[in-house]
């Protein structure tokens, strides 16, 4: 991989792969407004798998990423809830763009966060994220664009949206007649309905040397050799799904949740890991792992899935 120029000068300190914050401390201005629908809900809800309400084992004890508080493993109800088989893919943010003429923060910002990994050779020089050189600071990088201006993801229609902030998200929940997964119901449905497994079919991360998600092979981050088929994203149905039907819950992309990471904090949780993680640096492709970003940040290996209350 390439490593252009030098360190954005700003930017919080990031030990894991998992993104940057697009500024130091974040903005929650645009997060706290509530107005109403951006258009009447053209709804995607027969896609939204019905869920029974249930008490699951929420966390992990596993202290290798203290500060990412999934512990301790306590019992946790959740009521009835809708969520989607799979995250929004380019084609649905697509339809909802074209209905609303919606303006992604990026598009706004002008900029994206990118993998450097996946940017070409002979890519211009961009800067990189403060402690974690990999992010670079892609302009033109948009959700239409997610290797910048030159790339495009009309091969790409059924891979999930990326480059999408949690005001875009939620913006797009909204659109379509659901709203962002609460933490709690996010981990329950990405479970399955297994109790305490590290991924949503078990305790093994390749059962039986096959792979089940898409995350990081080989060297984090100088060499992804695709091992298990993809680089970068992959199609939102990729892989079997877990035991309620939902798809890379783990791995694939990160997916907004609706919580605050912490009381008093503005950054909202992060979900599921992604095509970036590799058990050598970052091992949060599992059920209860979690991560914090800014909700007007950004990039390439961050989409979301769409919940719903029960119909
Ligand atoms: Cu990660």
């Amino acid at each position: 991989m390439t490593q252009h120029a030098d360190a954005l000068p700003s930017g919080l300190p990031v030990a894991h792969c998992c993104g940057a914050p697009r500024s130091p401390g974040g903005t929650d201005a645009a997060a706290t407004d509530d107005s109403g629908p951006l258009a009447a809900g053209a709804a995607a809800q027969e896609l939204l798998l019905d869920l029974p309400g249930g008490t699951f084992r929420m966390g992990s004890d596993e202290v290798r990423y203290a500060a990412d508080g999934e512990g301790p493993v306590r019992p946790v109800s959740v009521d009835g809830f809708r969520i989607a088989a799979h995250t929004v893919t380019n084609a649905d943010f697509d339809r909802f763009v074209t209905a609303t003429g919606y303006t992604t923060t990026a598009e706004r910002e002008r900029w994206s966060f990118v993998f450097g990994g996946l940017l070409p050779d002979d890519f211009p020089p961009t800067r990189a994220a403060a402690a974690t050189p990999w992010w670079r600071q892609v302009y033109g990088a948009t959700w239409q664009h997610p290797e910048g201006p030159r790339s495009d993801v009309d091969d790409r229609g059924d891979h999930p949206v990326v480059h999408v902030s949690w005001v875009d998200a939620r913006a797009f929940c909204r659109w379509a007649g659901g709203r962002l997964p609460a933490e709690a119901e996010w981990e329950y449905a990405a479970r399955g309905g297994l109790e305490g497994m590290r991924f949503p079919w078990g305790d093994e991360l390749t059962p039986g040397g096959e792979h089940r998600m898409n995350v990081f092979q080989g060297e984090f981050p100088a060499r992804d050799t695709g091992d298990d088929g993809h680089v970068g994203t992959a199609p939102v149905d990729a892989f079997a799904p877990n035991g309620f039907g939902l798809y890379n819950t783990t791995g694939n992309v990160w997916e907004w949740c609706a919580d605050r990471f912490a009381t008093g904090r503005v950054e909202r949780v992060m979900r599921g890991g992604s095509y970036l993680c590799h058990a050598s640096y970052c091992e949060r492709y599992r059920c209860a792992a979690r991560s914090p970003n800014t909700p007007d940040s950004s990039a390439g290996n961050v989409g979301f899935r769409m919940a719903a209350d029960a119909g």
